[in-house]
């Protein structure tokens, strides 16, 4: 078989968050040496795709949803880039920026692929609409973007592309639900792993179940992995931690067992903080994880 080719896509936008420095974030995993980790794994790297937010877009202050435009323009730029860079056959690699980016990447590749699985692993489960959101950050309504549970629909962002599937959307590692995120949940269909089945039931089994659910009549399998996932301890360098998380060997054997499946087919890295982060520990997870993905191992 031919060598396989990632292509990463910066995306050094945080206006969807709370605060600021996840901007920062793309700049930060690749100079911990993110492209040598891939190339060392045998890919073929490209990257150069960086999205940034065209000049002179400003929503107006005052709605309640803060950064919409913003959101969008840059959500548009990055769809169009995942799109291309499916079509011609390399894996994206998306890098965060806060998580409203992934509204991007799921229009990009929701216009390509017919029926889609998503894994989003996450303390949170970004289900949040405009109605319920109660801080009005951008971030915490992307996968009800995803599922078209929003005002905001998919196909605005790239033409053609259509909503998820919830029967084959599964979050892992939700500690920190609104209530109306909770009743999201249960109403939609899609699957929850919580980090209290997670220890019931143990990660491995978890995983498991939730490729079984991704990949189940699937063409495409895409991963959203938000690193306030992983315990603050591991990862203190990210605008909304939540204690009680993914410890380092659950979040790498996570990443382990999707890289022995071998039908991830894309995948966003999220919310890596520079600015919050203690000696780099954060970026330098970040760099760790994504290689476990890609088939390095930690034993
Ligand atoms: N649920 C809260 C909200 O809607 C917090 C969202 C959290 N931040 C994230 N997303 N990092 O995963 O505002
Ligand atoms: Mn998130
Ligand atoms: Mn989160
Ligand atoms: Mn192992």
């Amino acid at each position: 078989m031919d060598k396989q080719s990632i292509s990463i896509i910066r995306v050094p936008f945080g206006l969807g968050a709370g605060r600021p420095g996840s901007e920062n974030g793309p700049d930060s995993v690749m100079k911990f040496g993110l492209v040598k980790k891939l190339q060392s794994l045998g890919y073929d790297v490209e990257a150069d795709q960086c999205i940034r937010l065209p000049d002179g877009i400003q929503s107006p202050t005052g709605s309640k949803m803060k950064h919409v435009q913003e959101v969008l323009a840059v959500s548009g730029l990055l769809g169009e880039a995942v799109g291309k860079t499916v079509a011609a056959g390399h894996i994206p690699l998306v890098l965060g920026g806060d998580h409203s980016i992934a509204m991007g990447s799921l229009a990009g590749l929701m216009r390509h692929y017919s029926n889609m699985g998503v894994i989003w692993v996450d303390a949170h489960s970004d289900l949040n609409t405009e109605t319920t959101s109660p801080s009005g950050n951008m971030h915490g309504i992307s996968l009800a973007v995803g599922l078209g549970l929003s005002h905001i629909k998919l196909r605005e962002i790239a033409e053609g592309a259509v909503p998820l599937k919830p029967e084959n959307c599964v979050i892992i590692g939700a500690r920190d639900l609104d209530r109306d995120e909770k009743a999201m949940i249960r109403s939609c269909g899609l699957t929850c792993f919580t980090m209290h089945e997670i220890d019931r039931l143990g990660i491995e089994k978890v995983v498991q179940e939730a490729l079984r659910i991704a990949g189940n009549g699937t063409d495409g399998v895409h991963l959203s992995f938000d690193i306030d996932s992983v315990d603050p301890i591991e990862a203190p360098g990210t605008g909304t931690p939540v204690r009680g998380g993914l410890s380092y060997r659950e979040a790498h054997l996570t990443l382990e067992l999707m890289s022995e499946w071998g039908r991830i087919t894309s995948a966003d890295f999220v919310e890596v903080n520079p600015l919050l982060d203690r000696n780099n520990q954060t970026s330098k997870l970040a760099v760790e994880l994504i290689g476990s993905l890609f088939g390095s191992r930690i034993l």
